[in-house]
């Protein structure tokens, strides 16, 4: 059976379960949270050379990196397609999830997780809310922003749900769960796009299953009401 190693609210691996559950193939999670010392397996690095969440075990076959493990995932069960089978928005699509890694993760994400959660309850840093602000003033603006410019129809590469949905709206569930809004007003095709791909079978159903770590690390679950409404 596949088994994924990560954790659900991390938004690589909650990606890779939504594409597993979407293709319909039996899986497993096996809890690793990299962010606490001491944490990983002893056989860590030879799962993930990276030392990042997620990593795959399929058989006797290992792959890290979520995009790498959803294109595999694909092949594997080339059914239903989670990338568009026209060339241009088969481009978009892997352009967006790249998008999806870099800027909106490493950009928002990534910075604002470490300060509101890493930091504080990890590794017993102060938050730095001047760096909170720099993000929320002058990456996320941006980052969203281009987000919003990209939605013209339902999803964001042809006329069916894709991995870039996928993508983008992993990061926004764990973007709302630590605190911060998705403004309605402010990016609402960005909203409307997030509560469409959160009310597909598979997204719901991965949300649904993570709820008891969400709830155990106390935090915000309100806005999914509000995103499937
Ligand atoms: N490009 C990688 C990025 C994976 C990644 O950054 N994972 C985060 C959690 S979402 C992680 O493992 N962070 C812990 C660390 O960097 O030690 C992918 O798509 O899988």
């Amino acid at each position: 059976m596949l088994k994924i190693h990560g954790v659900p609210i991390s938004v690589h691996t909650r990606k890779v379960i939504v594409v597993a559950l979407a293709k319909g193939i039996e899986h497993g999670v096996i809890p690793v949270v990299p962010v606490i010392p001491g944490n990983p397996p002893a056989n860590w690095r030879e799962l993930s050379p990276t030392g990042k969440i997620p990593a795959i075990t399929d058989g006797d076959y290992t792959l890290v990196d979520s995009a790498a493990i959803c294109a595999y995932l694909e092949r594997r069960r080339p059914s239903p397609s989670l990338y568009p089978a026209d060339p241009r928005d088969y481009g978009q699509a892997l352009a967006l999830e790249q998008y999806a890694g870099d800027n909106i993760f490493r950009g928002v994400v990534h910075p604002l997780f470490h300060e509101v959660f890493v930091h504080p309850k990890v590794r017993q840093i102060p938050t730095n809310p001047a760096r909170i602000d720099e993000v929320l003033a002058t990456t996320l603006p941006e980052v969203f922003g281009y987000l919003e410019s990209r939605i013209a129809g339902d999803f964001l590469a042809g006329k069916s749900l894709s991995i870039a949905d996928i993508a983008v709206a992993s990061n926004l569930v764990t973007f709302q769960y630590i605190g911060f809004e998705l403004e309605r007003k402010r990016f609402p095709r960005l909203a409307a796009h997030f509560g469409r791909v959160c009310s597909t079978p598979a997204f719901a159903l991965a949300l649904e299953r993570e709820r008891g770590v969400v709830d155990s690390m106390q935090l915000r679950r309100d806005f999914l009401r509000e995103a499937a409404a």
